[in-house]
């Protein structure tokens, strides 16, 4: 299965499709124990219009796209190389990496790997937060607050939007949907 995955990821490296067809936003966590917490990216991108792609030789419809996988910096560290070094080949522009416990070093590990792509880290567990935050000087990674994983999707379409102005446009409608959310739950308290 590793093999597999890697062999996809090369190959998909040099096939050099257009920007629309490959996915802009990388999500991927250390452990299918993750997946309840990176669950909030998820959801953001979704609810963003992105599309996910499970199959690579049938491109999206969707104008913007994410991805989805399971790479452990610890029991496959050959796969996590090889997503960190065709990431940006793949046409990915921005990674939203979550791990967590005393051994989160996916997101560390994969901003070295694929920089200067931005990754954004989701610390999977509040006790891990130093453990995902802590970068040295000049090797650098954003991160959210720990299991925020919806807002560091957030983040990475912020990223992108600064070359995609629907995206901007999309973003101020969310925004737009949060403050009236406020504005609701205010209204009914004076009612
Ligand atoms: C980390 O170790 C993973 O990201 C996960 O949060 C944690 C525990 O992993 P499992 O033992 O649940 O697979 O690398």
């Amino acid at each position: 299965e590793v093999e597999a995955l890697i062999d996809l990821f090369e190959a998909e490296a040099d096939r050099d499709c257009p920007d629309a067809e490959t996915p802009d936003v990388g999500i991927i966590m250390g452990s299918d124990s993750d997946l309840d917490t990176m669950y909030g990216a998820y959801e953001a991108l979704s609810e963003l219009g992105f599309e996910e792609v499970t199959d690579y030789d049938d491109p999206p419809e969707s104008r913007f796209s994410f991805e989805t996988f399971v790479i452990s910096a610890h029991r496959t560290p050959e796969l996590m190389y090889a997503y960190g070094e065709t990431a940006r080949e793949r046409g990915l522009d921005v990674l939203v990496a979550g791990a967590g416990g005393k051994s989160a070093d996916l997101p560390n590990m994969t901003a070295s790997i694929a920089y200067p792509l931005p990754v954004i880290g989701v610390p999977v567990q509040e006790k891990s937060l130093d453990s995902v935050v802590g970068m040295p000087t000049g090797a650098p990674l954003v991160a959210v607050d720990a299991g925020k994983s919806f807002n560091a999707a957030l983040s990475a379409v912020q990223i992108l939007s600064r070359a995609h102005p629907e995206l901007e446009d999309r973003l101020e409608a969310y925004h737009d949907g949060l403050q009236d959310g406020v504005g609701a739950v205010s209204a009914r308290l004076h009612e």
